[in-house]
């Protein structure tokens, strides 16, 4: 199987680690394929950004579907995009946030989000309230972390976010961390050595419930909210994107 996972900032080397771990995890007979738009925020923080991002990971699916991929990931923790991605695709789409939330649910009884800057925590607490998530989410704690701060080499990011893991199971009561971050994708196994507690990330969950999803015959259902676009037409720099070429 194909599946496309797709970072929605245009950040090549943010892009290349998410791509190394979704192929650290996927199955063999999987192939994995990495992108991220050619427009859009270098980086993701704040509802502007997400929005602008949205419609460059739109063209992501759009020319997935074209190349027959089976299933996708949006690599951000704030699943931007993903009800409209789900209308045009066939196969599943999962974000990284909800796909982490529910395999955090399965293996802990409550657990904390650690995320970067804080002014994100809120789009955080919204998706937990739209995943159902809010009884099981014991905090959202932000590092302050800028999302590219993950980029730089030698920075204090990889300590700064294990302290914040560590505050989270002891005032949280946290039995598990979900990293809120696909910058983070590289740091899952490490953090939970040093820490002793289970850190779900969430581009390596995503890659395994699309693939446990697409290995059971689903797809995204296509005969009531998430059926294909009506067909018409759209004026102006976005015509391109006219559902079924109108
Ligand atoms: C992400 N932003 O996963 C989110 C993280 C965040 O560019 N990739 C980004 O802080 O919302």
């Amino acid at each position: 199987m194909k599946i496309k996972v797709i970072n929605p900032n245009t950040t090549e080397s943010m892009t290349e680690k998410i791509g190394a771990a979704a192929r650290g995890v996927a199955a063999q007979g999987t192939t994995i394929v990495a992108t991220s738009p050619a427009m859009g925020p270098v980086s993701i923080e704040g509802h502007y950004d997400e929005a602008v991002s949205v419609l460059g990971l739109l063209e992501e699916i759009r020319t997935g579907e074209a190349d027959g991929c089976d299933g996708y990931v949006i690599a951000c923790f704030g699943d931007p995009g993903l009800l409209a991605a789900r209308e045009i695709a066939r196969g599943p789409v999962l974000g990284i946030a909800e796909a982490a939330m529910h395999a955090a649910s399965m293996i802990a009884a409550g657990f904390t989000i650690v995320t970067t800057l804080e002014r994100t925590r809120g789009i955080a607490r919204q998706l937990v309230e739209a995943y159902g998530m809010a009884r099981l989410c014991r905090n959202i704690r932000a590092t302050d972390l800028a999302v590219l701060d993950l980029e730089r080499e030698g920075s204090a990011a990889r300590i700064t976010i294990v302290e914040e893991c560590r505050r989270a199971l002891k005032e949280d009561h946290a039995d598990a961390i979900v990293l809120g971050c696909a910058g983070m994708a590289d740091l899952s196994a490490e953090i939970a050595r040093e820490i002793g507690a289970p850190v779900v990330e969430g581009v390596t969950a995503a890659v395994k419930l699309v693939e446990a999803l697409v290995g059971l015959g689903l797809q995204t259902s296509k005969i009531g909210e998430l059926a294909f676009p009506l067909p018409k037409a759209y004026r102006g720099a976005v015509r391109g994107f006219a559902p079924g070429g109108a």
